[in-house]
């Protein structure tokens, strides 16, 4: 049945997740994929349904239910808030969540079944086949028999059963012809392509009737009239795409939104839905979805990861030390879609200290505090645009048009590639107009004003197009940007660069992304502890830069007072800087030479953002001499200067007359 799906609609779905066990990082990729989809396409004034749910039938529940002592229904009570605090924790927006167990679904379930069995589709035989409990199905494909006389289930590796019962088919066989030719005529029904082709050549090799029902299994929707039968778990789980969206209980909203726009799932998957649901919906005179997405899997160690390998990575741990948006920032950046990807600790530590810690919030940060430092928070008059201004003001514009297309395009990956390019410009306008050397100069003010203006404004931009990824970090930048409406309730259109003008006041921004060591993620990985406090961001210190190699303080709980003998361990003293270079590579590193009145020694400190090396050199600022030496960037650090450290900023303290180098601070 030809309906195209609805141009200004638009209806994405996740898999109905199996409650078999807990959700895991793999759930959580494809759940954030499809979030970012449908607050982009809100963003873009469409209408917007997201749904997802859980798979609670079948005989794997069954079987975890029974291992845990439990009745599968108290068994998929206990696990489905699980998957429920964890989307809330990752901001998940969806619409609606389906539980295959409640009764609107296994009415409509029922409805779609007798449908078939009235049409001839659904007819009563014996099976006999290799049946895999993991994936809940029988095999399809010719698997050569192992010599103790089993087969292997060929997506899973795991051992089937041979099982011979009375079952209901379904006359698959029937939709071979009419399946390729919607293929043929719907190229981006499957996509990736190249899966594409992959279910047309499965499908042109030929397709067996499906045994759809199971008498061996109790736990599931009852066949309507035959109660011995048991729907199978995969005719059950697929119609909820249908009764999830009213379907047999509320006609207006299942009007409004089907057919589907996209399913999302991973490729161990795709066939159920490439062929076996347009199948079923073509039996059923449903119109069919507009694109079945398969993406990538997530391995560990080389290995998918997934609840029966057990090499699946917590989710909890990774939100309790950075946040919802760094998981989600990670997981979408760092394949593309189609792609499989191996999660590694290092991957997420660089992604979240370099790409948001660094290029992201560092901007934020430096921007807004010198709006409030150099104009007490106001922008006030501007001087005109320069060519130079006018490139950041269309380079906005190109960003804003290009995220448009590709995120329309499903190509998350290379939106926010496009984003960091532009963020990689501004940074560079901002470090190229150094501003806090302008500030030291009167007549300079409108430039410095236009040149902070032209910053401000492209973060406005920036965290604009980023919401999708990124919401509850951008909503924060709106905030500090002193924005009145919020991100979701302007849409695409509205959004020019001159949204941000001189006279708003800014707020002081707040750090945004924490900074964490790799041995500290492995730490709190291993310890494993699913305490529910988030780690507050911790912010940088002076002379703390994102490495790898450095020895960090320990945090100090927040009343911890120390003796005074204590506080006379610490040797501060006044030292005078000599030289100041940058250190190569990096944003923010300088290597100091001090004078401390007897000796002369190299420090390594996090301000070059904040100062240039003629702002520092001959002055003189109070370091800690008596600290443990610590390699950073494969120098030794021997002494630490000590600053005052605003978000990710680090201001330096100057004396107000001359100091002798070497004096004890006291
Ligand atoms: O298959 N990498 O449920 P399920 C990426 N109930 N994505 C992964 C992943 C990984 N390592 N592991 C899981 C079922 N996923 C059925 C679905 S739909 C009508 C019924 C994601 O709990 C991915 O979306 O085994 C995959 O397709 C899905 O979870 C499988 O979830």
């Amino acid at each position: 049945m030809e309906k195209k799906p609805d141009e200004n609609k638009f209806y994405v779905t996740t898999p109905i997740y199996y409650v078999n066990d807990v959700p895991h990082i793999g759930h959580a990729y494809t759940t954030i994929i499809a979030d970012v989809l449908a607050r982009f396409n809100r963003l873009r004034g469409k209408e917007v349904f997201f749904l997802t749910g859980t798979d609670e039938h079948g005989q794997k529940i069954e079987k975890a239910a029974a291992e845990k002592g439990l009745s599968p229904k108290e068994h998929v009570d206990r696990v489905v808030g699980r998957f429920q605090e964890l989307w809330k924790a990752i901001d998940i927006s969806y619409d609606a969540f389906i539980r295959t167990t409640e009764a609107y679904h296994e009415k409509g379930v029922q409805k779609i079944f007798q449908k078939l069995l009235d049409r001839g589709d659904i007819t009563k035989g014996t099976y006999q086949g290799w049946y895999c409990v993991s994936n809940e199905h029988f095999l399809v494909e010719d698997v050569p028999m192992e010599k103790e006389g089993y087969k292997i289930c060929p997506d899973c590796g795991i051992k089937t059963s041979l099982i011979e019962e009375e079952t209901y088919f379904f006359r698959l066989s029937a939709y071979q012809k009419p399946l390729l030719d919607f293929y043929a005529a719907h190229p981006n029904f499957v996509r990736p392509q190249s899966r594409m082709n992959e279910v047309m050549s499965f499908v042109e090799g030929g397709l067996q009737d499906l045994s759809i029902t199971r008498t061996s299994v109790k736990w599931g929707i009852p066949v309507p009239g035959d109660p011995k039968h048991t729907i199978y778990v995969w005719f059950d789980a697929l119609n909820n795409y249908l009764t999830g969206i009213g379907y047999g209980w509320n006609e207006e909203l299942y009007k409004k939104f089907w057919p589907a726009t996209i399913h999302l799932m991973a490729k161990d998957i795709l066939r159920f839905h490439a062929i076996f649901w347009p199948a079923f919906l073509m039996a059923g005179g449903f119109p069919l979805p507009g694109t079945v997405y398969s993406h990538g899997w997530w391995l560990k160690d080389n290995a998918k990861m997934s609840k029966s390998k057990g090499n699946v990575l917590d989710p909890n741990i990774i939100l309790r030390t950075f946040g919802a948006d760094s998981l989600r920032y990670f997981l979408v950046r760092e394949i593309p879609i189609g792609l499989d990807g191996n999660f590694s600790h290092e991957a997420f530590i660089h992604r979240v200290n370099s790409d948001l810690a660094n290029d992201l919030g560092n901007l934020v940060q430096r921007t807004l505090t010198m709006v409030r430092n150099y104009f007490g928070g106001v922008i006030g008059e501007v001087g005109p645009e320069t060519d130079e201004d006018v490139k950041v003001r269309a380079g906005f514009d190109e960003l804003k048009a290009r995220t448009e297309e590709l995120f329309s395009d499903y190509a998350i990956n290379r939106a926010l590639e496009e984003i960091w390019a532009y963020l990689g410009t501004v940074n560079k306008y901002l470090a190229d107009h150094e501003p806090w050397k302008m500030a030291k100069e009167p007549d300079k003010r409108p430039r410095l004003a236009r040149v902070l203006l032209q910053a401000a404004s492209a973060i406005r931009g920036i965290s604009y197009v980023l919401y999708p990824v990124m919401p509850g970090s951008c909503d924060k930048i709106w905030e500090y940007l002193g924005e009145s409406k919020k991100i979701r309730d302007m849409k695409y259109s509205e959004i020019t660069f001159g949204g941000f003008r001189p006279g708003r006041a800014v707020q002081e921004p707040k750090a945004l992304f924490p900074r964490v060591l790799l041995k500290d993620f492995l730490a709190e990985e291993k310890a494993g502890s699913e305490s529910k406090t988030k780690a507050a961001p911790e912010p940088a210190s002076a002379v703390k830069e994102t490495t790898m190699e450095e020895t960090p303080t320990p945090k100090a709980p927040a009343r911890n007072l120390i003796s005074f003998e204590e506080f006379t361990k610490m040797d501060l003293r006044v030292a005078k800087i000599l030289a100041a270079e940058r250190v190569p590579n990096t944003n923010k590193l300088f290597k100091l030479e001090a004078d401390l009145g007897t000796e002369k020694r190299t420090m390594i400190a996090g301000i070059a953002d904040t100062y240039t090396a003629e702002d520092l050199i001959g002055k003189s600022l109070i370091v800690i001499a008596n600290l443990k030496p610590a390699r950073i960037r494969g120098i030794e650090s021997q002494a630490m200067l000590l600053a005052a450290v605003i978000g990710d900023t680090a201001v330096v303290p100057f004396f107000d007359r001359d100091v002798p180098p070497g004096t004890k601070v006291k």
